[in-house]
């Protein structure tokens, strides 16, 4: 008798215990993502989902949707920024239309290698901050994709042999670089890459060997020319209301595992990009150097664009750029 009572109230309490547990916190977070789960930048984000699962003892369970399974990446940041989706990630160059700060990291042949990348993010990161913060984000981490190239279906020596070529774009930067040449240029995400190819609907791009490798891209081009024009970042960012709901341990473990997980993406991709390139010439695409006169015309447009780009960010944009040339 007395043992049965003392069965039950253990059972009672572990019941009232459990209901707490969930109460306090035992949350999921569906987190989109826009890049393929072979992505290094997809293996990141489930390793740091992993990590905050275990430095909150599985309090917060963050499950990496990916490929634009879950919202297309153009509307990752939207649904990030309305609570639609706790958290995600997103090519932030992607939005410099919101703010010009968002495309610091592809002004071409500004930051061209992963050291100077670094530097590039360091002196414009509190900048950055305070704009996401202003939009209803927190900063989690942000790793850069491998130096940009260009890929073609021909010989292109100059600026001049790429005029009238339909170019796919993936944000204002690579859109106006399309317009300086006398391209075509279409908006596309790197889900639909290979279908755009493949339809002929894109004959030309600027991307990294990691999503031509992801891309099939010998399937319908056959050139890759090693630019190394910028390198720019996949962001993760929570939404402001939701890192605000956490307590101060599930706060230092979002972001103790993002810093943990900036530090690695990066030691990732440097390892992998020379692989990427050795992959694309092993499926028989003919992967150069840029002629120095194609190398010439991209930089005159690379002043350009820098010129631009202190315009539109003024005075605050003027200071980041400063900064990193002064390291
Ligand atoms: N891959 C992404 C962005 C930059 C990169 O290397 C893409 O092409 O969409």
């Amino acid at each position: 008798m007395n043992a049965a009572r003392t069965l039950m109230t253990a059972s009672g309490l572990a019941l009232v215990a459990g209901l707490a547990a969930g109460a306090a916190g035992a949350e999921t977070w569906d987190m989109p993502v826009a890049y393929p789960g072979t992505n290094y930048h997809t293996q990141n984000a489930e390793a740091f989902a992993a990590c905050v699962k275990t430095a909150t003892s599985d309090a917060v369970d963050i499950v990496v949707h990916a490929n634009g399974s879950l919202f297309a990446g153009n509307d990752i940041k939207r649904a990030v920024q309305t609570g639609q989706a706790p958290i995600g990630e997103r090519l932030i160059s992607a939005h410099a239309n919101e703010n010009p700060i968002f495309g610091l990291d592809s002004i071409p042949f500004l930051a061209t290698s992963f050291d100077d990348s670094v530097k590039l993010w360091a002196a414009g990161l509190e900048t950055m901050k305070s704009v996401l913060a202003d939009q209803n984000l927190v900063y989690v981490y942000a790793v850069p994709w491998p130096p940009q190239g260009l890929y073609t279906k021909k010989d292109v020596n100059s600026a001049a042999d790429l005029k009238g070529v339909k170019f796919r774009a993936y944000n204002a930067a690579t859109a106006k670089i399309a317009e300086l040449a006398g391209m075509v240029p279409v908006q596309i995400e790197a889900a639909e890459l290979s279908q755009a190819l493949a339809t002929g609907v894109a004959e030309s791009f600027v991307s990294s060997g990691s999503t031509g490798v992801d891309s099939k891209v010998w399937e319908s081009l056959t050139h890759f020319y090693d630019v190394q024009a910028w390198l720019p970042r996949n962001m993760v960012f929570v939404n402001k209301d939701m890192f605000d709901g956490l307590d101060g341990a599930g706060q230092t473990a979002v972001l103790d595992c993002g810093a943990e997980a900036e530090e690695r993406g990066l030691a990732t991709a440097r390892e992998l990009t020379a692989g990427y390139l050795k992959t694309l010439a092993d499926n028989g695409m003919t992967v150069a150097d840029p002629s120095d006169q194609l190398k010439a015309d991209l930089q005159g447009f690379g002043e350009t664009m820098t010129a631009d780009w202190i315009a539109a960010a003024g005075e605050q944009g003027q200071a980041i750029v400063d900064a990193y040339r002064a390291n």
